[in-house]
């Protein structure tokens, strides 16, 4: 599949899918949804991290609202339940890390699809903002699943009702993303991230990933069901062999993924 919306490049163990619709702050289109579909796949067969980041100034902008203007306007519903949630659900079930370098600002389910990923990055200069009030919508994508779990209810409600644009370094200080980095140096930094955890125990990851999912719903007892049953096929892996040997040898690992 070429691609008209999107970039991927992969290199190194990372797929790195860049949103390029620059002059749209990179909104989503139905044609978008496909081809980051396709990237996500193609992510799933061949590399063992994600690097999510936008092209220009936007990370991304949520819905491409020229395809939303006048009467002809679509059942919601079913552009969520098609494109949106799909696309959310992908993410969650990668079995490997996806680092999003949130450039610029963060929209309506430009917003959620951060939320969504495994270790956010944000420019100094970038902003998120739960834009769905603003055009008579309701958050979508998981906003309203991840956000009070980040951030608390509190301040989740706050945001959805308000549509209030907030920074970088307050979605940090709320819990919202891993870290907060200057803008001339976020794209080295995240690449370097996703760089980091492709050399890393890729099974043990997305094990990792798993159990967090599964933590935000499980009470105490299934989680530690789970966390025993994670294990046992960690300790199955290629990669526990490796870093015990490696450990009792004094040298540096050499994890293949496995
Ligand atoms: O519809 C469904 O299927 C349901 C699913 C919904 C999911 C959603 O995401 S709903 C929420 C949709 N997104 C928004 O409501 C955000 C709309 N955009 C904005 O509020 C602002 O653009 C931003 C706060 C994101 C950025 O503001 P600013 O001042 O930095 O930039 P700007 O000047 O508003 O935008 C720059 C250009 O991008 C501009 O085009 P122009 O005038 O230069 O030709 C603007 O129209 C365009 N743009 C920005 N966001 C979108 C967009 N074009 C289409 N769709 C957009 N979402």
């Amino acid at each position: 599949m070429t691609y008209q919306t999107i970039l991927f490049v992969l290199v190194g163990g990372v797929a790195k899918i860049t949103l390029n619709r620059p002059e749209r702050l990179n909104a989503f289109t139905p044609e978008m949804h496909g081809e980051v579909k396709d990237a996500l796949g193609r992510a799933a067969r061949n590399a063992r991290a994600v690097l999510l980041t936008g092209a220009g100034r936007g990370f991304c902008a949520g819905q491409d609202l020229s395809q939303r203007k006048g009467d002809d306007i679509p059942d919601l519903g079913e552009t969520i339940h098609n494109l949106y949630n799909p696309l959310i659900r992908a993410m969650r079930a990668l079995e490997m890390p996806i680092v999003a370098a949130v450039n610029g600002v963060a929209a309506g389910a430009g917003m959620s699809l951060a939320l969504a990923s495994d270790i956010a990055l944000a420019a100094r200069s970038a902003t998120f903002l739960q834009a769905f009030v603003k055009i008579g919508l309701v958050p979508d994508s998981g906003s309203t699943y991840f956000l009070p779990r980040l951030a608390g209810v509190a301040r989740a409600r706050a945001l959805a009702m308000l549509g209030e644009k907030i920074t970088a370094e307050q979605a940090a200080s709320w819990g919202m993303i891993w870290k907060v980095v200057d803008d001339d140096k976020l794209l080295a930094e995240a690449e370097g991230l996703a760089r980091h955890l492709a050399a890393q125990p890729t099974r043990a990851l997305a094990l990792i990933k798993r159990a967090f999912n599964e933590a935000l719903t499980n009470d105490l007892d299934r989680q530690l069901d789970l966390e025993r049953d994670l294990q046992r096929a960690a300790g199955k892996t290629e990669d526990y062999r490796e870093g015990v040997a490696a450990f009792f040898e004094k040298r540096a690992p050499r994890f293949v993924g496995r």
